[in-house]
């Protein structure tokens, strides 16, 4: 077994306003913002815009270090949503929230277009499931902008890839497919020190890869970036468990932790709250006697 413990290697993202992003004293916590038109739709997994807002604006209250805001849903089969109305549910409550708050906002998209205005607006890091692969013209604009870079793994696409996902060794190919993609995104002129790594769990993989993914996401670190987990409500949760996507939170907590321990920097959930205190805690085991003597 491989130490409980692992270091989290000290990374820094600079943002367009200046500041700095580092997990250098816990890991960062990113609230996930899901919007659409109405907020009946796909059962309550998004929300319309005023809730939206109000719930970012909760989020942020809460403590979130950063808030992920798309509106393509990127759920095993689903399709992909044009531009123009991806743009009408993202853009008003980033204009809303960044007036509001100053906690920096992620744009969760695949289209350079929506990538683009979201920045225009204020937004300050993109998030790209397709890690450049979706758009040519995602690549150019994270070089020109220069905003920290989330490159996520996907195996195919969002309509087939949980198809009949295959690895002969999840970590091993997952890895050499992000370092392949992070050198694609350094060719382009993305700044290196600016890209996220994330292995993109419950995107084209079965439940013992995603396991597999989390025990040994320490192994991501040899990218030499930060890395992301989100797996808050996700599939293999509720197949652990047994539980709907409404009743996972403890379950996400408990993964939360596990990638605490493997010196993850940056956690995407739903439930900021739960999350902060769940990386607080674990912050404070990790550092034992230093943490205090009190
Ligand atoms: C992820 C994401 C993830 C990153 C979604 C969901 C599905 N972006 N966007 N990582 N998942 N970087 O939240 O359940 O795991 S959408």
């Amino acid at each position: 077994m491989d130490a409980p413990w692992v270091e989290r290697p000290q990374h820094t993202l600079t943002l367009p306003s200046g500041r700095t992003l580092s997990a250098d004293g816990r890991p960062l916590v990113m609230g996930i913002l899901n919007v659409t038109p109405d907020s009946f739709s796909d059962g309550g997994r998004f929300l319309g815009l005023p809730d939206a807002v109000e719930h970012g604006r909760a989020m942020c209250a809460d403590g979130a270090d950063i808030i992920d805001v798309g509106g393509e849903s990127t759920r095993p089969g689903s399709d992909a949503v044009p531009a123009d109305e991806e743009l009408r549910r993202v853009m008003p409550v980033i204009k809303e929230l960044t007036a509001e708050t100053t906690v920096p906002i992620s744009i969760d998209t695949q289209k350079a277009e929506v990538a683009a205005a979201a920045l225009d607006a204020g937004a300050q890091v993109i998030n790209d499931v397709s890690a450049l692969r979706a758009d040519p013209a995602m690549a150019p604009l994270a070089a020109r902008t220069g905003v920290p870079l989330v490159l996520m793994h996907m195996l195919g696409e969002p309509k087939t890839m949980q198809a009949d996902p295959t690895y002969d060794d999840v970590v091993g190919e997952v890895t050499a497919w992000l370092r392949e993609r992070v050198a694609f995104a350094v060719e382009a002129g993305v700044r290196d020190g600016q890209i996220v790594v994330d292995p993109g769990f419950g995107f084209g993989k079965r439940i013992g890869h995603n396991l597999e993914l989390l025990r040994r996401l320490d192994a991501l670190h040899a990218l030499g970036h930060m890395v992301m987990a989100g797996t808050s409500r996700k599939a293999m949760l509720g197949r652990i468990l047994g539980a709907p996507e409404a009743e996972r939170l403890h379950g996400s907590l408990a993964t939360v932790a596990c990638a605490a321990m493997a010196g993850c920097h940056i956690m995407r959930v739903h439930d900021v709250r739960p999350a902060l205190e769940v990386v607080k805690v674990c912050e404070a085991v990790r550092r034992g006697m230093a943490y205090g003597r009190a």
